[in-house]
């Protein structure tokens, strides 16, 4: 390595942020997937900026796979290359350290997944993992490999030493969010996902965070990078950047990404007032929890705006609700659908099927909530055992052929030996699927024609559907891989 005089100033460390997410390799995208630019990734490359780094993206969204990549390590010739993980991308992100590798520039993973199995990752080539909020951490791996030190025991970083993994000691949080910049989305083409936004829906719709972490513990939920942990930027900051995406993109459309929104009361009071007192005239959306989102708050929700909320329902059954640790009541579940169908805001019902000790009464109780309430979108999935979870401690034992931490499962696809086979789940979603269309059949046909269907499908369902596949597995699971 070089020595550079006393005097000279260091030029910059240059690091390239890399999202390997292909939305068309993803099966989930054309149906339920919409497609913003990852936050976790803009505000990385916001603070690096501020913090003396040069940095650029390669962001794969719109690609068809990894080679903008490899071009983008050949001309911009970073020290280092941050790749953002999730399960389903796994197999590109370990791709990509391979061409970093083969290039001689230092890789490093962060996200979720890394967050999770960073062994996995180091392992498959990658110099290091950032497990945990990367904003702090990435500025001082850049400057130490740009100057040629190693940055092994740096706060928040893991590398692999002669064989073992050593973690440097935990970071703290950045204490308050309100310091962090705006998103850098000159990174990465605005114009190609508003456009997009634009042709499908006639709104240019944007994501944007108000708070990291959530302090709800649900058993099935990964929350690796932020654990139980809950922080949120002041109501004022949240305003000026909803404010500068209307100035720089013409944005009329939100998408609030919080894990939760709205989780202190105090807080989504003052924000509704302020967007309320400017007059934004920004339409939004957000994912709510039932025991939060009280319906004397929907009024002023809706004078602000709100157009669609997603609600995590889950199950119709309350023992599955207590199973999954989800600390809301189907009380709440049903006040909170009606007072968003009475204000007239769209629902988009979040449902799981297969969660352990369901049986085919709980998910019979689910199908009628669903039908009383009609929600105008939902996604019923079978539950996925993700890495981290306590679900999936609980089922590790009994996972199914290939591994659920790198399946592209999507929700359709039984993990682990449930309480009865893949093929009672997947007519169970079949049945959720007819039932939607009956519902909204309702408002176009006679009532009488779109019952009786109803009832054939309710009668082949009990005496020909259930009969067939709701056969319980007896016996302890077959243990297929530990
Ligand atoms: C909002 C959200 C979405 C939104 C928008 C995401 C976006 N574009 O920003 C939408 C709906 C589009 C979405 C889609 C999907 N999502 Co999502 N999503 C989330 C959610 C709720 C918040 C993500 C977020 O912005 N967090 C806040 C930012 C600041 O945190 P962050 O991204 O983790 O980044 C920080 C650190 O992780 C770290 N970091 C991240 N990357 C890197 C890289 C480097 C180099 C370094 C050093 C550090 C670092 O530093 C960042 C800043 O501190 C999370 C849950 C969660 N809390 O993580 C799920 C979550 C990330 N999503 C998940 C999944 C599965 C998906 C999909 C794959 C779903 C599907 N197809 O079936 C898609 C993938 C789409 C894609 N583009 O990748 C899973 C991932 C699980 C896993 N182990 O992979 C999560 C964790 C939800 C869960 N509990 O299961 N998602
Ligand atoms: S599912 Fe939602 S509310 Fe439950 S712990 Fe995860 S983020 Fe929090």
């Amino acid at each position: 390595m070089t020595s550079r005089p006393s005097h000279v100033p260091a030029a910059p460390p240059r690091v390239l942020l890399v999202d390997p997410y292909v939305a068309r390799e993803d099966p989930m995208e054309r149906k339920f997937v919409e497609l913003y630019p990852s936050l976790g990734l803009l505000t990385l490359g916001a603070y690096l900026r501020d913090h003396a780094t040069d940095v650029a993206m390669v962001d794969l969204t719109f690609e068809r796979d990894a080679r903008p990549v490899d071009r983008a390590i050949r001309s911009y010739r970073p020290h280092v290359v941050g790749v953002h993980t999730k399960t389903l991308t796994a197999a590109r992100a370990f791709e990509i350290a391979r061409s970093v590798r083969g290039a001689g520039a230092f890789s490093v993973a962060g996200g979720p997944d890394s967050a999770t199995r960073p062994e996995a990752y180091l392992e498959a080539g990658f110099d290091a993992v950032v497990p945990a909020e990367g904003e702090a951490a990435l500025v001082e791996v850049a400057r130490r490999i740009r100057d040629g030190v190693p940055v092994a025991h740096v706060p928040g970083v893991i590398v692999r030493h002669a064989g073992r993994l050593v973690r440097g000691p935990s970071r703290p949080f950045l204490a308050n969010l309100d310091d962090l910049p705006l998103p850098a989305w000159d990174l990465v083409d605005m114009e190609g996902y508003l456009s997009r936004w634009e042709k499908e829906t006639g709104e240019r719709r944007a994501a944007v965070l108000t708070s990291r972490g959530c302090p709800f513990d649900c058993s099935w939920c990964s929350k690796p990078t932020f654990g139980r942990t809950f922080r949120q930027q002041s109501p004022e900051r949240v305003v000026e950047e909803l404010i500068e995406l209307q100035r720089r993109y013409r944005v009329d459309y939100v998408r609030f990404c919080d894990d939760v929104f709205g989780v202190s009361r105090p807080w989504i009071e003052h924000l509704l007032d302020l967007m309320i007192e400017k007059d934004l005239g920004l339409a939004f959306e957000c994912l709510a929890r039932v025991d939060l989102l009280k319906p004397d708050l929907l009024g002023r929700m809706r004078e602000a705006g709100l157009a669609r909320v997603y609600v995590g329902v889950e199950s119709g059954s309350q023992k599955m609700l207590d199973a999954m640790n989800r600390g809301t009541k189907l009380a709440q579940v049903e006040r909170t659908a009606q007072a968003l169908r009475d204000a007239g805001v769209r629902q988009f019902w979040f449902l799981m099927l297969g969660y352990p000790g369901e049986t085919i009464d709980d998910i019979e109780e689910t199908l009628r909530l669903f039908r009383r309430f009609s929600p105008e979108e939902y996604s019923v999935s079978i539950a996925v055992p993700v890495p981290g979870t306590r679900f999936y401690d609980k089922v590790k034992g009994s996972l199914r052929g290939r591994s659920a931490s790198t399946s592209r499962a999507g929700g359709k696809t039984l993990l682990f030996e449930a309480a009865y086979g893949q093929r009672l789940y997947r007519w169970e979603q079949a049945r959720f699927g007819l039932e939607a269309a009956l519902g909204k059949a309702r408002s176009r046909f006679q009532p009488q024609v779109v019952e009786k269907i109803g009832r054939a499908a309710d009668r082949f369902h009990e005496e020909v559907a259930t009969p067939l596949l709701a056969r319980k597995r007896s016996g302890p699971p077959t243990v297929r891989s530990p």
